[in-house]
């Protein structure tokens, strides 16, 4: 991470970063999301099933190792975790080398992923608004004398252009620092005053702090948003997926095997 990125990400709380992916790394993901997406949208009702302890009610897939929830229907999201298991075409992105550079600078103690989903959203959706003042210690950023030391950071990765009305991803900027809970009394992402949509274009991605308040303006434009999301934090955080939030990470044996010993450590919650 350079002095500029440090700069800007400790006083907004976000980073845009352009091709970080290359145009064939992204038209691979974006084969690998289209196919999953299809296999989840027809199993995502059936069993086995898994109700979240955060709320939601979740797909177990036998065969390709996910959890879904949601449904392809226009309004709403269909959500994807632990789709690490379900394609060896995303292994490119576990120790991917231009991430974990940004990563290792913001987080202090060795990270692990301890989140990963493909969010996809359909004409008509909204992510609604949350995060940002003063949210506890589980995911909160702060700063020491070693630099910024973040509990929770997100990269979204962008696999085809996202433009204003196509539902992108928002931020309300500084407010990982804001004492205060918003005062608007709304998680309208896009009413609540002072969010702004962060257009990009394919193979952009976003890194941000779970601190920041974010979310996801409506999608006007009538096209599906598809975006893959993968969480980071200090090795001892268990999972932050909703269907298995705090507990060991959701990686099959089959997966691990595909692994170098460096892209395992990055599911590893114990020890240095
Ligand atoms: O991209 C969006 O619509 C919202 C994403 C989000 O809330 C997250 O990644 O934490």
């Amino acid at each position: 991470m350079n002095d500029i990125q440090k700069y800007e990400f400790d006083r907004l709380g976000y980073l845009v970063i352009p091709g970080l992916l290359t145009p064939a790394e992204t038209q691979g993901l974006a084969a690998a999301v289209d196919a999953l997406e299809e296999h989840a949208a027809a199993h995502v009702k059936l069993p086995p099933r898994k109700t979240s302890v955060w709320g939601p009610e979740y797909h177990h897939s036998p065969d390709k190792g996910y959890f879904a929830s949601g449904e392809r229907e226009p309004g709403r999201t269909l959500i994807i975790e632990d789709f690490f298991n379900a394609d060896p075409a995303f292994d490119l992105l576990v120790e991917h080398a231009p991430t974990m550079a940004l990563i290792r600078a913001i987080v202090q103690e060795r990270p692990t992923i301890n989140n990963s989903e493909i969010r996809i959203r359909y004409r008509g959706n909204q992510t609604g608004a949350h995060m940002g003042g003063p949210i506890g210690s589980k995911y909160r950023y702060s700063f020491n004398r070693d630099g910024i030391d973040c509990m929770m950071v997100r990269m979204i990765y962008f696999l085809h252009d996202v433009g204003e009305d196509d539902g992108p991803f928002c931020v309300v900027p500084a407010t990982h620092k804001s004492n205060y809970n918003t005062p608007y009394g709304t998680n309208d992402s896009d009413a609540e005053p002072g969010m702004i949509g962060l257009p990009v274009k394919a193979g952009d991605a976003i890194l941000f702090t779970e601190h920041l308040r974010h979310g996801g303006k409506s999608i006007k434009s009538g096209r599906t948003r598809k975006t893959l999301h993968i969480g980071y934090g200090p090795f001892w955080m268990k999972s932050q997926n909703i269907g298995t939030m705090d507990e060991e990470q959701n990686i099959t044996p089959a997966t691990l095997a595909r692994y170098t010993p460096q892209q395992r450590q990055l599911f590893k919650s114990w020890g240095e």
